[in-house]
């Protein structure tokens, strides 16, 4: 409470003394209502989105097609376009994934199934196995750069946050996923989680035996299941399993009861899907074993708020495999659009090697069983920043 009020003295016109007046300013802004509803400004998120829908269209701001499809994203969290892109540009995308396998780059990331994203460089993934992805692959590839600030997508996610985006992740599946079904902001953090647009992009014709991508239509009005007070995030050191599983559990049963049903996105080459921060979506089973799934999908958020791409990945350093994180605000261009470079972009210095101590907060949080506190984070880091600096003879 003592984060969010604020008593002020202050002198009242009218008023012949000074009187006390409570002063409401969040410090730390809330990201849910007291009904575990998504705090958001969106104008499609408001309850006369489609009379704002009407009258851009009748002013001719928007055409019929635009309205239509932002029509269906304010009411049922997504909508569908295709992008008329030539075959070309997917088959020298397909040849760029070949080519990052043969040259294995230290500074774009690849997982397994559920790992840890690790520099290709020192991956121990011989090639491409089901459940792999690539992260910030547009930062190798010419043809995923394309996709990842296309003009015909950018329209649309700019017409959703009402406001310039930038693209600031992207994430390739050779792939189905598999992942059960979840809500981008318990992973991708946005200030505030609302102004998180998300695109996934068929690389090929995705049919129903491939785990194409599953998502709840009007699930992004559901209310939010909290990790902890206020807290939409997951942390993984942090979240437990049981905890996870209660979520399942949640879902299905807050699902069931709203009648709301998981569907299927079977997919042309170059279909796209774009959701809103609340959908919930996962990969849906892939029921034709060894089946491809390429697919790319991309995450955008004002520009304004996210002026700069941080990542960590894992390193072979001095042979072990450790924690290193990247940053960049190196920017991508076309016709006006623009994206943020992986954050382990070349020219950069070094990675920086994230301390050991830099994890000390988690796992004092996850041993007491603790909420995470931004406070004992901001105390170690000074203690233990001072140290290091004494150390190196810094002042
Ligand atoms: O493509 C999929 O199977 C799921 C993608 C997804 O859930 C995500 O990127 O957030």
């Amino acid at each position: 409470m003592d984060d969010l009020v604020k008593v002020a003295r202050v002198r009242i016109p009218l008023l012949s003394s000074p009187q006390r007046v409570a002063i409401v300013r969040p410090t730390t802004m809330a990201t849910l209502d007291h009904q575990q509803n998504l705090l958001s400004d969106l104008w499609l998120d408001q309850p006369d989105a489609a009379a704002r829908i009407d009258l851009r269209r009748n002013a001719g701001v928007i055409t019929e097609l635009e309205a239509e499809r932002l029509r269906t994203f304010s009411e049922q969290g997504y909508l569908r376009l295709s992008l008329g892109e030539p075959e070309s540009l997917f088959r020298d995308f397909e040849n760029d994934i070949q080519r990052i396998w043969r040259e294995r780059p230290a500074n774009v990331a690849v997982s397994s199934k559920g790992g840890w994203l690790t520099a290709f460089s020192d991956s121990d993934l011989q090639g491409p196995e089901e459940g792999y992805r690539i992260a910030d692959f547009h930062s190798f590839s010419e043809a995923a750069k394309q996709l990842y600030v296309h003009p015909q997508i950018f329209r649309y996610v700019e017409l959703i946050l009402e406001d310039a985006a930038v693209a600031f992740q992207s994430l390739y599946f050779g792939y189905g996923s598999e992942q059960s079904l979840h809500r981008d902001p318990m992973f991708v953090v946005t200030r505030p989680p609302s102004h998180l647009v998300a695109a996934w992009i068929a690389l090929e014709d995705i049919g129903p035996d491939c785990g194409p991508l599953a998502y709840v239509p009007g699930s992004h009005r559901l209310p939010w299941f909290e990790f902890g007070p206020d807290t939409i995030v997951v942390n993984k050191s942090i979240v437990s399993k049981e905890q996870r599983e209660e979520f399942a559990r949640w879902v299905e049963k807050t699902c069931a009861a709203r009648g709301l049903q998981t569907q299927t996105f079977s997919a042309k080459r170059g279909d796209v899907f774009i959701w809103h921060a609340g959908l919930l979506h996962g990969g849906s089973r892939i029921t034709r074993p060894g089946a491809t799934r390429r697919s790319f999908v991309i995450h955008y958020a004002r520009r304004d708020a996210y002026p700069e791409r941080r990542a960590n990945m894992r390193r072979r350093l001095d042979g072990r495999l450790s924690n290193v994180s990247g940053r960049t605000t190196q920017l991508i261009h076309n016709n006006g659009y623009v994206g943020l470079h992986g954050a382990f972009v070349s020219p950069t210095p070094d990675p920086v090697t994230a301390p050991w101590w830099s994890r000390v907060p988690d796992e004092l949080s996850r041993r007491l069983g603790l909420p995470p506190s931004r406070r004992v984070q901001r105390l170690v880091q000074r203690v233990f920043g001072r140290l290091s600096a004494l150390r190196e003879g810094r002042r």
